[in-house]
């Protein structure tokens, strides 16, 4: 049963996703966005971290159009397709194979915050997360607190990784990947 915070969700991530406004999600929006991301990271599209963000993304995609039924290159989904999608794949079914293509996006975003290298986000690359992202609905430390799930004081990308799908199932309020 989706709820209508978690339909909420599922459109307002159509609307951040449909990069170009045209009412459809296709290829082109996905590497615009990641671009945007790099962009508010001050990370090149060319670094090696910059390319690992953008397959990443691309890679959100291919299961997306793969899920669709639709060619990666040329297809595009419109609201119905993805919500449809969504339902079923994220919020629906344990979510395990979006857990599976969106960990390879959280990878490269702890890598481009995670200045003291040691793979995990502690509470100040976190605050760096959020303001690139532009997040002001929670505070940091409230937000750190809810994906924090062992409590040892750093997040993980397992714990980010769950934290994707708890935000699109209305658990928690902090949304990683922007609005
Ligand atoms: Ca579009
Ligand atoms: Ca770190
Ligand atoms: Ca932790």
């Amino acid at each position: 049963m989706t709820t209508s915070v978690q339909l909420n969700r599922i459109q307002q991530r159509f609307d951040s996703w449909d990069v170009n406004g045209d009412g459809q999600i296709d290829r082109a929006d996905w590497d615009a966005e990641a671009k945007r991301i790099l962009q508010a990271f001050g990370e090149a599209p060319v670094s090696p971290a910059g390319r690992s963000l953008t397959d990443a993304y691309l890679g959100m995609w291919a299961f997306f159009a793969d899920k669709a039924g639709i060619d990666e290159h040329n297809g595009a989904l419109t609201p119905e397709q993805f919500n449809h999608i969504a339902e079923e794949h994220v919020l629906e079914n344990g979510g395990a194979g979006f857990s599976r293509v969106v960990k390879p996006v959280i990878r490269a975003m702890v890598e481009l915050v995670d200045v003291d290298g040691d793979g995990q986000v502690n509470p100040g690359e976190f605050k760096t997360w959020l303001d690139a992202i532009g997040v002001t609905n929670v505070t940091p430390a409230d937000a750190f607190r809810q994906i924090d799930a062992n409590g040892d004081g750093q997040l993980s990308v397992d714990e980010l990784v769950q934290a994707v799908r708890a935000y699109h199932l209305g658990e928690i309020d902090v949304p990683l990947l922007g609005h």
